[in-house]
């Protein structure tokens, strides 16, 4: 009689109970790192990278846009922050505008609720794709801003600290690389978003974004993107 439930002794229920408490305090006190951006531009492939032991990764490293589709943070025992994997969106050819909509309402919502767990969030893009979305949003329609943009205003709203992973540039010639930068920045300027060389960032400065050339393939500049992580979980 009484405390029992479903037939399982008390010292069961306690048991289940302390167990559910370790692991919240095991998962939950963990901060959040943000990894957001359009689909197919690596988000997953930079997850895995900062996974301790990326051969438990469960999530799907895509050929076809749209690969992640649930917000669930993953973390393993050795790694001091938990990662959330958002799915991409935009640039899909083969989803719906629906489903579009959904999965943008899916992130702001999620963003607007867990906001104070982020200790830090990467906007990745891709560096094939910048030119594309500057020339279709901001020189052939002034009234719409760029997504990356638009998601950046977005993101500092919560004061989130932010770094631009401009990933893929293993694609990209060193001439290419300097051209798409010099004008992702100018046109960030006109956005009145300051975007700077992760190199000349100054921290103390609220009013620069920093951008990191990034290969996820290559591993390049992982070594400073995990030192980004490090400064920021100290803080
Ligand atoms: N060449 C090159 N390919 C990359 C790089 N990063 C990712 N890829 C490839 O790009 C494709 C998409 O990578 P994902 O990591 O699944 O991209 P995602 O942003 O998680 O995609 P969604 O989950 O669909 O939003 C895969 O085929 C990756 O192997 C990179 O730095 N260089
Ligand atoms: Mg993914």
């Amino acid at each position: 009689m009484g405390g029992n439930f479903f037939h399982y002794s008390t010292e069961t229920i306690i048991k289940i109970h302390i167990l559910k408490l370790t692991i919240s305090i095991i998962m939950e006190e963990k901060p959040f790192l943000l990894i957001i951006g359009n689909s197919n531009v690596g988000k997953s492939s930079i997850t895995k990278l900062l996974l301790k032991d990326a051969s438990k990764y469960k999530g799907k490293i895509g050929k076809k846009p749209g690969s992640t589709l649930l917000i669930k943070p993953i973390t393993q025992k050795n790694m001091s922050y938990q990662i959330v994997d958002l799915p991409g969106f935009g640039f899909s050819k083969s989803s719906s505008q629906r489903r579009e909509k959904h999965i943008k309402n899916q992130i702001v919502t999620h963003i607007e609720k867990n906001n104070e767990k982020y200790f830090y969030g990467l906007i990745v893009l891709n560096i094939l794709r910048i030119e594309d979305e500057l020339k279709k949003y901001h020189y052939k329609n002034t009234v719409t801003i760029p997504l990356s943009f638009e998601l950046i205003s977005f993101l500092r709203e919560f004061s989130i600290p932010l770094l631009i992973m401009i990933n893929k540039i293993d694609k990209v010639t060193t001439l290419y690389k300097k051209k798409i930068i010099n004008l992702f920045i100018t046109t960030a300027k006109q956005y009145d978003l300051n975007v700077v060389s992760n190199n000349d960032y100054n921290l103390h400065n609220l009013d620069e974004i920093p951008y990191l050339e990034f290969s996820a393939l290559k591993k390049l500049n992982l070594g400073i993107l995990k030192n980004n992580l490090n400064l920021f979980l100290k803080n």
